[in-house]
């Protein structure tokens, strides 16, 4: 009798867990309240700055196959160069990054002023970073390295106060399940528009979601980052039914709109509302204005690459870069400043010097990125505004020739008128004019770049 309520307990229990399990993965994750979401997203909208890294077995051509530079981005040398697979898996004996120091990536990241860190951990060849146990097409399986390159570098940023997370590609050049369109007009083309047979579709998503796990398991990123969404055969509901596992993994994880299937091309946004995916992803661009609710995030190269390529010199400069910074706060949104490391380990030396140039303009002049909002005013011609609070930035990117800056806010609210650059100049005369108040800018600005003036007001502009 004690047997057998023993047994009904126990199946009752394992039932409930069962139930339990099914609501957990059927959640729609999507739907939280307003004050959820912004707590989920509260770490993130104040970061305002990171840094992207794409690093993988492409470092070992950076670029040039069988003595040819190939054009296109480093990356995508698999499709540009129409590598066959055998032939692509021949560069991973060749990938050993002794140089590889997570921590002075971490530290790297921290100089520059940037709050996280999005490393791919795997790109559209399929190669994982980390010790996949559902392959051996990973970093440790199949090089001569032999180590996990995401855990020290998740370990690095968690002590440096940069907070880590991952890029992952839905598509796969490598695994079998996908293979290339043979009637496609061209090969790289065929690789864009990448096919999946469509008996192993699911076989390819439980793999990819295994992957997703030990990620998760691994690194607990805060940010899972997907792309390679445009294939024809990923569908929306796929991109749901993805985000709502990654979430059922990790409720407070912020997934990009790359998931699923409404961003337009490289303009990032999405086609409307009602996708999967928390926040926008403009690529090599940044919109025109602010967008009223919603989340984004730019991201970008240093030169024209995002994998490494050693041909690729087509740098921009510190004042682009920080320019670009500004800009996108003042439109609130995030900028994500890519480098591609090199086969040894290496982050490239011209970017490494542009991120020690950012790091010296952020030490004095990142309290106008951080947690700012977008610019309540239109763009001026003269540079870009942040706000945060009662607090207006006014950047000023090229000073009008008569050195006076004009700033539409009422003369009775604001207290004083400071450059972040140059507080040994003191308070800036402050003068009322038509359309608000008139700042006499001194005749040399003090920093070149971008000369930030922050006004403290009564209330908000
Ligand atoms: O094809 C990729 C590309 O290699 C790179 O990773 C960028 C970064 O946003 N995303 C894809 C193109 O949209």
């Amino acid at each position: 009798m004690k047997q057998t309520r023993t047994a009904a307990v126990v199946l009752f229990s394992l039932l409930i867990l069962l139930s339990a399990f099914a609501c957990q993965r059927q959640r729609d994750f999507s739907v939280e309240t307003a004050a959820e979401r912004d707590a989920r997203m509260s770490w993130w909208r104040e970061a305002r700055f990171g840094m992207f890294i794409h690093w993988g077995l492409y470092a070992v051509p950076a670029g040039e196959y069988r003595g040819e530079r190939i054009d296109g981005i480093g990356e995508w040398i698999q499709a540009s160069a129409d590598i066959p697979v055998e032939e692509y898996e021949r560069f991973a004996p060749q990938f050993n990054p002794l140089k590889y120091d997570p921590v002075a990536w971490a530290a790297m990241a921290r100089g520059a002023g940037m709050k996280y860190l999005v490393i791919t951990s795997k790109h559209h060849d399929g190669f994982a970073l980390w010790d996949s146990q559902v392959s051996e097409w990973d970093v440790v399986d199949a090089t001569p390295y032999g180590k996990d390159l995401l855990a020290p570098l998740a370990e690095a940023c968690r002590e440096q106060g940069i907070t880590f997370c991952v890029y992952h590609s839905i598509l796969d050049w490598h695994h079998p399940a996908q293979y290339v369109d043979p009637e496609a007009e061209t090969r790289r083309a065929g690789h864009a528009r990448n096919k999946i047979h469509p008996e192993r579709k699911e076989e390819y998503i439980q793999y990819m979601y295994a992957q997703l796990k030990e990620l998760i398991d691994l690194v607990d990123p805060a940010v899972l980052w997907f792309d390679g969404e445009w294939v024809e055969w990923w569908t929306e509901e796929d991109g749901v039914r993805t985000y709502n596992y990654v979430r059922s993994l990790k409720p407070e994880i912020i997934i990009n709109n790359r998931v699923g299937k409404g961003r337009k091309g490289m303009e990032g946004l999405n086609k409307g509302p009602g996708y999967a995916g928390d926040f926008g992803t403009p690529e090599q661009q940044i919109p025109d204005t602010g967008l009223e609710g919603v989340d984004w995030e730019s991201c970008m190269t240093m030169n024209d690459t995002w994998g490494y390529k050693y041909f690729d010199d087509n740098w921009k400069s510190t004042e682009t870069l920080v320019r670009n910074i500004v800009d996108i706060a003042s439109k609130g949104g995030n900028y994500l400043l890519n480098v591609g490391p090199t086969v040894e380990g290496e982050i490239p030396g011209p970017s490494v010097e542009r991120l020690r140039d950012i790091g010296e303009w952020m030490a004095v002049n990142g309290e106008a990125i951080y947690g700012t909002t977008a610019s309540p005013f239109a763009k001026p011609v003269w540079g870009r505004y942040t706000r945060a609070g009662n607090v207006l930035y006014a950047h000023v990117f090229d000073p009008p020739p008569d050195h006076r800056l004009n700033v539409p806010v009422s003369p009775d609210i604001v207290q004083k008128a400071v450059l972040l650059a140059g507080a040994d100049l003191g308070a800036l005369e402050i003068e009322p004019a038509e359309d608000g108040i008139s700042l006499s800018l001194p005749p040399a600005l003090p920093d070149p770049i971008v000369t930030v003036i922050k006004l403290e007001l009564n209330e908000e502009p």
